[in-house]
């Protein structure tokens, strides 16, 4: 398998943490996002979206971090990292949302514009807070997101939650998103973003 890859990227990140967890090798390819390479023709072709994260396995192309996971959970995860039963498959695609929208758009997006990327600061820094404080509320009164035990569900926000001071938003003000980011971190086989794996 190949992952067509950029290091900062949080949404990378999310698809080398899953294969790291699951002990599963495979092959980086570094995407230069400052080069422009995103945009050229043939990663066009990859990914008409112009964008990374990008799986190849076997000939078959997979765009976007959220199915990347779904994929790889079902293909080489078994049940335990995306449940089959209709209960537990909506409540992890309910996280999954959350990853892709309040903390995308909003850690996600802080981070981008203090990089020297364009937006309103503040508003993204509004939106990535509403995002923990969505996640600090569920985890008052359980150890995982979705299900009880990790799934995707927190492989898809765990990357935008721990990597928020470094977007200037601050954990202190949520205590149960810092205690489940340690739990994550104790996992066997877990890498952090500067891993190799
Ligand atoms: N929803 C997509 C978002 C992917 C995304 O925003 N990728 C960024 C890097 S984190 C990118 O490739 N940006 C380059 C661009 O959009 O030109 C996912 O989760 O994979």
């Amino acid at each position: 398998m190949t992952l067509y890859d950029f290091a900062p990227s949080h949404n990378c990140y999310k698809a080398r943490l899953l294969f790291a967890l699951l002990g599963i090798t495979y092959d980086r390819q570094p995407v230069d996002l400052m080069a422009g390479v995103n945009r050229t023709a043939e990663f066009l072709r990859l990914n008409p979206r112009g964008q990374v994260p990008v799986l190849e396995d076997n000939g078959l192309v997979v765009w976007d971090s959220t199915a990347i996971l779904v994929y790889v959970a079902k293909k080489y995860g078994g049940t335990k990292w995306f449940p089959d039963e209709p209960d537990g498959m909506a409540r992890v695609v309910q996280w999954l949302a959350l990853a892709q929208n309040d903390l995308l758009h909003g850690i996600g997006r802080a981070h981008w514009i203090r990089r020297g990327g364009t937006g309103d600061l503040e508003e993204v820094t509004r939106r990535g807070q509403r995002g923990l404080r969505i996640l600090d509320l569920q985890l008052s009164s359980r150890t995982w997101l979705a299900v009880d035990c990790l799934t995707i569900a927190d492989i898809a926000c765990y990357p935008h939650a721990a990597l928020a001071p470094e977007a200037g938003i601050s954990l202190d003000d949520y205590t149960n998103v810092k205690r489940w980011c340690g739990d994550v971190e104790r996992t066997s086989g877990y890498v952090d973003i500067r891993g190799n794996q």
